[in-house]
C-alpha cells in the first residue's frame, strides 16, 4: 500500500505505482465527485458527508452501474475520484490503468485495483486543471480517437423508436433536404433481434439498398449495434450457448434487462465470438454503414469467468480492438453503454451520459429510486457535463437535442441548455423529423448545425458561447433526499420496481402510450 499525505493546497502532481493508494487529506472535504462506469452512469458532484443511496430497480444495476461495486457503502467510483476541500480547490485521485476503484474513506481518498496493479495519478489545484492533467496522462498511455465530425447526425431514436421501417425512414431523409447532416442514423428497429443481426420485415429491401439511398444523398450511412449482448430469444443464444458468460457456478451473467427481455453477454475472450463479432463488423461496413453506434458495451466488461482469464475491463478492451480492426480505421466508432476507461483511444465518440427525453425530468425516478441513468435532459446533461474533461480524448456524446414542440414537455430554456451543450460538446446531432418542426424550428435546427460558436469556459459548469450565458451549475446537482416520508415511500416504491413483473407491467404501458403517440405523429409525415 502506498500512502501519501497532501500539504497545503500548493499545486501538487504525482504519478504513483501500485495495487493499493491512500491519499490523506488536509482536512474532510466538501464535495466528492463520484465517476461511474459507464456513459449511463452518474458522473457528479456530491455531499462528501453521506453516502449515495444504492439506485433502484436492482435488477438493472448490470445495464446501469458496475453491478460489483453497487452495494459498497463508501462514496465510491470507477478509475477516479476527487474532492472539493473547505476552501475550493480539488484533490483528484485517478488510476492510469483499466479495472481500478477510488472511494471516500473518511479524509483519505483510497484507491485500488481489482488485479494486480498499476499507476496512478494524484493531482492537487484548480478543479479544471487536475482533471485536465489526468486527461494528458490517460492519453500518454491509452491514446485517443482519431476521427472527426463536421455536421451533424439524424438519428432515429428519439422520435421514432422501434417504431421504424423503410418507407417512414425514406420520407424522413427526402424531407431534409439540403440540412448540413454529415451522418444519417439508423437506430434500434432494424434488426431481426437483438444477437441476429440481418434486417427485419420492416426493411424488405435490405441495409445495403438503405445505406445506398443515405449515400446517394452525399451522405455517410449510420447504423446502430449491440454486438456484445444478445436476448434469450435470439437465434445467436439458442444456438450457441456456451459463447455467453458465465459465473463460477456455471451460470449465465445477467447483462440486465430490456426490450422486454432477460439480456445476456458473449466471451469476447473466445476466439469463435471474436471471428463471430469481426465478420458482423465487416457485413455492415459491406452494406455500406462507416458510421457505427455501438451500444451495451459494459456486457464485454462484466464480471464473470471467461474463456481466457483476465480482468474484466482488459477483456472489453481486447474486445473492442477486434471491433475496430474490422470495421477499419475509416470508420467512426460511437460507443455507448459503454465503460470509459476502456474505450479511449479506440472509440471516436463517447456516449458520456444517459438518455436524454422528451421531458426534463421524472420525480419517480429521481426522488424514489434514486436513479440518476433513466433518460431524461436533466440527468443526460448533468453527467455530461462533469464528464467534459474527457473532451481532449473522445468526442464527447451528450446525446440528441430538440427542436420540435410537438410531442415535447422541454421548456425553450431546457431546449436551449441541451443545444448549447452539444455545441460545447462538438457533436451535434438530433432525431426531429424535419415535417415535425414548424418554420421557425427548421430555422433552428439549420442555425444549429451551421454554428461554430466561441466558447468560454468561465467557470467549471459556466460557459459563453458567443457571449452568451450557458449555465449547468444547478441542472449538474444531485439532490440526496432524506426524511422519514420519503424513506417510507422510496422503500414501498423500489419493492415494486424490484419485481420483473413490474418493469414488464411498466414496459407494457410505455408501449401502449408509445403506440398512440406513434399514430399521432405518422399523420404529419
Ligand atoms: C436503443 C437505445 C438507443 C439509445 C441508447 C440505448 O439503462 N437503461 O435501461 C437503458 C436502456 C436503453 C438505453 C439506455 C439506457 O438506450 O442509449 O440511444 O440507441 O439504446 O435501444
Amino acid at each position: 500500500m502506498e500512502s501519501i499525505r497532501l500539504g497545503p493546497e500548493a499545486p501538487f502532481l504525482q504519478i504513483i505505482t501500485g495495487d493499493r493508494i491512500r491519499v490523506e487529506l488536509q482536512q474532510a472535504p466538501r464535495r466528492y465527485y463520484s465517476h461511474g462506469w459507464q456513459s449511463w452512469s452518474l458522473a457528479a458532484w456530491v455531499d462528501a458527508r453521506r453516502p449515495l443511496t444504492v439506485q433502484q430497480p436492482y435488477f438493472l444495476h448490470p445495464m446501469q452501474i458496475d453491478p460489483l461495486w453497487a452495494f459498497h457503502p463508501r462514496l465510491h467510483g470507477s478509475w477516479l475520484g476527487a474532492t472539493e476541500q473547505q476552501d475550493g480547490h480539488v484533490v483528484l485521485l485517478g488510476s492510469l490503468g483499466l479495472d481500478a476503484h477510488v472511494e471516500l474513506d473518511g479524509t483519505a481518498l483510497a484507491g485500488w485495483y481489482e488485479a494486480g496493479s498499476g499507476a496512478w495519478l494524484v493531482a492537487q489545484g484548480e478543479e479544471t486543471a487536475v482533471f485536465e492533467a489526468y486527461a494528458r496522462e490517460l492519453e500518454k498511455r491509452l491514446g485517443k480517437g482519431a476521427q472527426t465530425l463536421n455536421g451533424g447526425v439524424w438519428c432515429s431514436w428519439y422520435s421514432l423508436y422501434t417504431d421504424i421501417d423503410e418507407q417512414l425512414l425514406n420520407t424522413i431523409f427526402a424531407g431534409l433536404g439540403d440540412l448540413p447532416f454529415e451522418v444519417l442514423q439508423v437506430d434500434d428497429g432494424w434488426q431481426q433481434s437483438i444477437g441476429d443481426w440481418e434486417p427485419n420485415q420492416k426493411f424488405p429491401s435490405g441495409m445495403e439498398a438503405m445505406a445506398s439511398r443515405i449515400k446517394a444523398t452525399g451522405r455517410r450511412a449510420g447504423l446502430w449495434l449491440a454486438p456484445l449482448i444478445a436476448v434469450q430469444s435470439s437465434q445467436l443464444f439458442r444456438s450457441h450457448p456456451e459463447w455467453f458468460l458465465r459465473d463460477r457456478g456455471d451460470k449465465l451473467v445477467s447483462a440486465g434487462f430490456n426490450w422486454g427481455e432477460q439480456l445476456y453477454a458473449l466471451d469476447t475472450t473466445q476466439p469463435a465470438v471474436q471471428d463471430w463479432l469481426a465478420a458482423l463488423m465487416r457485413r455492415v461496413r459491406d452494406w455500406g454503414y462507416d458510421y457505427l453506434k455501438v451500444d451495451f458495451l459494459y456486457g464485454g466488461a462484466l464480471p464473470g469467468v471467461r474463456h481466457e482469464p483476465m480482468p474484466r475491463e482488459a477483456a472489453l478492451r481486447q474486445g473492442l480492438q477486434v471491433l475496430r480492426q474490422a470495421m477499419g480505421v475509416d470508420a467512426f466508432f460511437l460507443g455507448c453503454g459503454a465503460p470509459i476507461l476502456p474505450s479511449l483511444g479506440i472509440c471516436d465518440a463517447l456516449r458520456v451520459g444517459p438518455d436524454v427525453w422528451s421531458e426534463w425530468g421524472s420525480d419517480r425516478d429521481e426522488r424514489l429510486l434514486h436513479n440518476p441513468a433513466v433518460p431524461g435532459g436533466r440527468t443526460a446533461v448533468r453527467t455530461t457535463v462533469n464528464r467534459l474533461w474527457l473532451k481532449p480524448l473522445v468526442i464527447p456524446d451528450p446525446d440528441v437535442v430538440y427542436f420540435r414542440s410537438i410531442e415535447c414537455a422541454l421548456t425553450p430554456e431546457q431546449k436551449r441548455l441541451l443545444q448549447g451543450l452539444a455545441l460545447i460538446c462538438g457533436f451535434r446531432s438530433t432525431s426531429d423529423p424535419p415535417q415535425w418542426l414548424a418554420p421557425d424550428e427548421q430555422e433552428q435546427l439549420r442555425e444549429f448545425l451551421t454554428r461554430t460558436p466561441k466558447v468560454q469556459r468561465v467557470a467549471p459548469r459556466r460557459f459563453l458561447l458567443d457571449g452568451t450565458e450557458l449555465d449547468y451549475a444547478s441542472p449538474t446537482e444531485v439532490s440526496q433526499h432524506s426524511g422519514l416520508w420519503n424513506s417510507i415511500e422510496s422503500a414501498a416504491f423500489g419493492w415494486f420496481a424490484n419485481h420483473e413483473w413490474a418493469l414488464k407491467i411498466d414496459g407494457w404501458m410505455r408501449r401502449r402510450a408509445a403506440a398512440r403517440r406513434m399514430r399521432r405523429l405518422r399523420e404529419r409525415l
